[in-house]
């Protein structure tokens, strides 16, 4: 990990703001090959005729969107253990997560914006009182307003419902800014959106990999989205955090497991089964 990252100031970052943003993430070799791995995503999906324009999501096809990025290429599970990252989701959610989704969109010129929401309360019912999700959003190309960088609105980390929730969402939003390499880590309670691309010839392409405490069904099956192969060379790390084990959610059995046996009776660490 770069030594000039400052991890604590950067989780203290998230806890105020809700949000940060690290320059330098990653860079050079990991960066090109995510780079070419998106760019080789497309093309697979467009020879095999797999639609890249999600009409509930965006306002036109100018936006490109890829799901399951962690099945289709081992360098998004390469960026999903990445030090930093993993640093910054347990900072913010704790040790015991999974991860929900990991998607990109890839906003040529001429992509609008999607509408803003935040990804928690997508998926947990109000009140959302703490940050139970994490989005670490790898920047593969510089991104800033004129480009459609991801928008968000400063503060929507404190609304814990939806009567909290202005009708405003969009004029209240401002963009992130970061150079290619980045993470923005944003925890789950953000209310955000994609911007407009509005240059002529800019590409932003920026991937979503998102984390949620481990008691949240992940939004995707990664089980089922995994091409038995890809599944079949996961490491047990790998496996883990996709939340791809016989077992569901046992880690509290487990502790009482341990309890009735009268050993390290700690409900708050015991370890998922698999
Ligand atoms: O593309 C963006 O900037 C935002 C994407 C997003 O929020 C989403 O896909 O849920």
């Amino acid at each position: 990990m770069d030594a000039n990252i400052d991890l604590e100031a950067l989780s203290s970052d998230i806890a105020r703001d809700g949000f940060t943003v690290v320059p330098n993430a990653i860079s050079g070799d990991l960066l090109k090959r995510a780079q070419i791995a998106i760019e080789r995503i497309i093309e697979t999906m467009r020879a095999e005729g797999i639609d890249t324009f999600s009409e509930t999501l965006d306002p036109n096809d100018a936006s490109i969107r890829l799901y399951h990025l962690a099945a289709w290429d081992p360098v998004f599970i390469e960026l999903l253990r990445h030090p930093v990252a993993r640093a910054l989701v347990e900072a913010t959610i704790g040790p015991q997560w999974l991860v929900s989704n990991f998607t990109a969109n890839v906003a040529m010129p001429g992509a609008g914006s999607m509408n803003v929401h935040s990804d928690q309360a997508l998926v947990v019912p109000p009140p959302w009182n703490e940050p139970w999700a994490i989005n670490i959003i790898w920047c593969f190309d510089d991104v800033r307003e004129e480009n459609g960088a991801t928008r968000y609105i400063p503060g929507s980390q404190h609304w814990t419902s939806f009567d909290d929730v202005p009708d405003d969402l969009l004029a209240r939003s401002v963009p992130f800014s970061a150079p290619a390499g980045s993470i923005v880590a944003m925890e789950g309670r953000v209310w955000h959106t994609s911007g407009a691309n509005v240059t002529e010839n800019e590409r932003r392409a920026m991937a979503f990999a998102y984390y949620s405490r481990d008691f949240i069904r992940p939004q995707v099956n990664w089980g089922m989205v995994m091409p038995e192969d890809v599944r079949d060379a996961l490491d047990d790390e790998a496996r883990q955090m996709l939340g791809i084990s016989t077992m569901g959610n046992i880690r509290i059995g487990g502790g009482l497991t341990r309890l009735r046996e009268g050993t390290n009776p700690d409900l708050r660490i015991a370890p998922l089964k698999s």
